[in-house]
Parts: structure tokens; sequence; C-alpha cells
């Protein structure tokens, strides 16, 4: 039997690689994976809340007033890192505004932390895979002072640390601190997130692609002949087209693009021309890890990592997978009608 590697020992093993970090990114992700372990248990109980315990929006058996998920999560985070004093504020998708934390002791921290609480909520009521999504980047303000918005509009590629954590058929937390990637999973048994996937690598190509196919003949015809010819057709020796998987949840359809190989993407339309998903939140991190485990993440023009965000809720067309299967996508893009952004 191998040894059973936590996630706290894999985090101190890695910090002292660095002769002079002084641990604060060590404990930020670490009160991490403790907000996480409280999200993934309200998780597991969201069936009972809402039919048993009373629906959101009304009181519970305790006369208490029930809160929707996300929000119960995005407060779970928030509490841990203006508890732990490594972060400074955070911006996050339920959060219309960026929080600069007022105490002295947050006021010193280093870092900010931008995130999605809970990604792929419309999946809750349904009982399936959901997940939280995180970005961690130095401040530019001064320490001592309070954070302010241009610590939270920063390029991905500054990034210091970006993970996701899948609450699937198990708890999967997975991040890089641009070393690789590494995923671990929660033993329920004791309470802790344990190396099950060290140093991942995502297949250098796919047969499986997931976009959402109601959107096709709303998106741009480079895409959708991307999609007609590489992935509906049965090219020279396979035996069957690729298969199509979508999930709807953002973490999970990017957790099996990163394990099995193939290509997500949720791409402009002409109802939302900026495409859905958040670049800071949501693409910003998964593009970072995507490119640590040897993938790609274009907005079909451009690499995700180089923009300069402008507000915080900005979103972009987002292709993230395999080398070879986004090379092909973007290939097509150019020649038969590109990205608009
Ligand atoms: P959310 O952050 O409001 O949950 O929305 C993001 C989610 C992604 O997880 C998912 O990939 C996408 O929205 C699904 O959108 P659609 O239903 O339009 O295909
Ligand atoms: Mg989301």
């Amino acid at each position: 039997m191998s040894q059973l590697v936590t996630l706290h020992e894999f985090i101190m093993a890695r910090q002292a690689d660095f002769p002079f970090a002084s641990g604060e990114l060590s404990r930020l992700l670490s009160d991490i994976a403790v907000a996480s372990k409280m999200v993934s248990m309200d998780v597991r109980r969201a069936g009972l809340v809402d039919h048993i315990l009373g629906a959101e929006g009304n009181t519970n058996v305790q006369g208490e007033e029930q809160q929707k998920l996300d929000v119960v999560a995005d407060n779970h985070f928030i509490n841990l890192f203006k508890a732990g004093g490594e972060v400074c504020g955070i911006a996050s998708e339920e959060n219309d505004d960026y929080l600069p934390f007022k105490s002295q002791k947050s006021r010193d921290g280093k870092y900010v932390v931008l995130f999605d609480p809970l990604d792929g909520s419309s999946n809750i009521d349904v009982n399936v895979s959901i997940g939280t999504i995180f970005s961690v980047y130095r401040r530019k303000s001064k320490t001592g002072e309070e954070a302010n918005l241009q610590d939270m509009l920063q390029a991905g590629h500054e990034q210091v640390a970006a993970g996701y954590v899948v609450y699937g058929s198990s708890t999967m937390l997975v991040y890089t601190t641009g070393r690789g990637v590494n995923g671990f999973t929660l033993d329920p048994l004791i309470g802790e997130f344990c190396l099950s996937h060290p140093d991942m690598k995502m297949p250098e190509n796919g047969r499986i692609y997931a976009i959402n196919e109601g959107n096709i003949n709303i998106c741009n015809p480079g895409l959708k002949k991307y999609v007609q010819t590489y992935c509906q057709q049965t090219r020279e020796g396979a035996s069957r087209p690729y298969s199509g998987r979508y999930i709807g949840s953002l973490v999970a359809d990017f957790h099996r693009t990163l394990i099995k190989g193939g290509i997500y993407v949720y791409p402009s339309t002409t109802t939302d021309p900026e495409g859905k998903l958040r670049l800071l939140y949501e693409c910003n991190p998964i593009a970072f890890i995507a490119e640590q485990a040897g993938g790609l993440a274009t907005t079909g023009v451009e690499r995700v990592m180089e923009i300069q965000p402008e507000r915080l809720h900005q979103r972009i067309p987002f292709y993230v997978g395999s080398k070879t299967m986004m090379k092909q996508a973007m290939a097509c893009l150019e020649k038969d009608g590109p990205e608009s952004i």
C-alpha cells in the first residue's frame, strides 16, 4: 500500500521548496480546504434542506430563515478568509462588488481571492455535480491599506494559485501554484483531502466534446463547422464519431476533460455576444489549471490569461481542452467564422 499524503502535508512539503516562503499562501490554501469541506457537507444535505427542513426562502424547523446554497457557500469562504488574515479582500460571483476586509489583520494580508462559491448551482435541484472555483493573486495595493479594485482586476497570468473543488460522487480538490496540478479526494472517514491524483496531465487529444448544442445555430459558423466536421463525423481510423457530454457544470465538465481529454466550449452567441462564463471567477482559474496540465484555454481568438480584465463580472467566450482538439477548433474559427468579442 502506498503512503497516504494529506493535502495539509502536501502543502507543507511544497512550502519547503520555497526557502523564503512565509507560510501565508499555505495557510490560505488550508483555509480553502476547510471551507470546501463545510460546503461539501452542506451539498450532501441539500435535498434534505429543500424537501424536509423547508425550502429556500422559508423558515426551517428551528424557525431560521433558509438561505440559498450558493449564499451559504459564499459565506463559508468569506468567514474563513476573514478569520485567517492572509486575505485582504475578495470578489465573488455572489456579490455585486468586491469586499475589502476591514480588520487590521486582514488589511495586512498579502492576497486577494476571486471565486465562484457554487458553480453550476442550477444542478443542485437534480442532484448533479457542482463545484467551487478559486483564483489567488498577490495584492497590488500597499500592505496595511484596504484592498482596492485594481487588486481584483489582474490578468490571469498573474495568478499565484488556482483550483476547484468538485462535489461529485466524491468530493475532490484540484489545484496548482504554477508547478503542475495535483488532485486530492476527500476521505469522509477521516475528514481529510488525500493525494489521489498526483501531477495531473491532460491528454494531448481526446474524443469527447462538451457544448450546449441547443446554442449551435446561434453561435459562430466556425464553431458549428468544427463540431460537425471533427466531432460528429466518423474520421479515418475511428469506429465512431466523438461523444458529446455536457453536464452543465463547468467544474464537472472540465474535470472530465482534464482526466480523459476533450474540449469544453461556451461560445459567444447572438443572444449573449460575450458568452456566459466569467473571466475572473471561472475562466482564469480553469485556464491556469488547464495550461499547467498541458492543455490550452482561449476565447477562440486569444489566450484567456492574457486578457486585462475591465470589470469584475466580465464574461468571455471560453474554449478549453486538449491541445490537438483546441488547435483544430481554433483553425476552424480562423477559417470559417471567428469568435467575436
Ligand atoms: P453559474 O455560475 O450561474 O452556475 O453558471 C455557470 C454554468 C457553468 O457551470 C455551466 O457550464 C454553464 O453555466 C451552463 O450554462 P447553460 O445552461 O447555458 O449551458
Ligand atoms: Mg459559475
